[in-house]
């Protein structure tokens, strides 16, 4: 089996862009069904989603299967979960509410084996599912399993460059949702407005001036084209709940109007 790891961090050095799915629906049939449609990876959510390890562990096999790479996205501070989620498989993981260099540097010490972080050892099923020998995945996993720190709030704005000049910091992935709710102090929620989309793209010029990975969610189709060209290139759009819902409102639509 293919290093799912290995293939998402090459496409990303590569500056090739990568479109993400959204997985909020704790149930790995429908992960597997996104990695089947051509998505270029599938985000599994245990902070707004319902996944929990179990479900991320059981999603993370089948979207493996489908030849496609597995993100998790962590609860708030729960770093211990971002361990076990590269353990079980992911290729990257996402970190919420990075604000400060401690954060950051706390979120890499649980995603990078030494002298990089303080990773603990046990990614048998990692190794097992990228069909490699548990040397060859130690000798590659502080180069292939990325971290993504999220940059959504005003002190984190203020630090992203210290926070991108830390060795094992592979990327910033922009939540532009807190951030507008941040950058408004608190009078609205509009990741799509311009005020979010300035600072979203001088973050990711930042990023790739770093030689970091500029990462985010988008909420349109409009919105993720426009990320593309920012820079951007690990792009998150289409969660499973909302795809299911409006397919089955076009059909019900459709129905209606026959
Ligand atoms: C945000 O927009 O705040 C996010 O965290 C996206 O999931
Ligand atoms: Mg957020």
């Amino acid at each position: 089996m293919m290093d799912q790891a290995k293939a998402l961090a090459n496409r990303l050095n590569a500056d090739d862009v990568v479109l993400s799915s959204w997985s909020m629906i704790a149930e790995p049939l429908v992960a597997e069904t996104l990695a089947r449609s051509g998505y270029g990876a599938v985000t599994l959510d245990m902070q707004h989603g319902a996944h929990d390890m179990a479900t991320v562990c059981a999603a993370i096999v089948a979207v493996t299967g489908a030849g496609v790479p597995s993100v998790v996205r962590v609860p708030v501070d729960d770093f211990a979960s971002a361990s076990r989620a590269i353990d079980a498989g992911a290729a990257a993981v996402i970190a919420p509410m990075i604000n400060s260099v401690e954060d950051a540097l706390r979120f890499v010490s649980f995603m990078k084996y030494p002298p990089v972080g303080t990773r603990s050892w046990g990614p048998m099923r990692a190794a097992e599912l990228a069909g490699t020998d548990l040397m060859s995945y130690f000798e590659a996993a502080n180069e292939h399993v990325l971290a993504f720190a999220m940059i959504e709030t005003s002190e984190a704005v203020a630090v992203v460059d210290e926070i991108l000049a830390i060795e094992g910091i592979d990327g910033v992935f922009i939540g532009p949702a807190d951030l507008s709710i941040a950058l408004s102090d608190g009078a609205t929620v509009d990741p799509m407005g311009a005020a979010t989309k300035t600072v979203a793209a001088d973050i990711a010029e930042r990023a790739r001036t770093a030689g970091k990975i500029a990462a985010i969610f988008c909420s349109s189709l409009d919105h993720a084209g426009w990320a593309a060209e920012a820079g951007f290139r690990f792009i998150a759009y289409g969660v499973d709940s909302s795809l299911l819902a409006s397919a089955a409102s076009e059909v019900v639509t459709a129905f209606a109007d026959r």
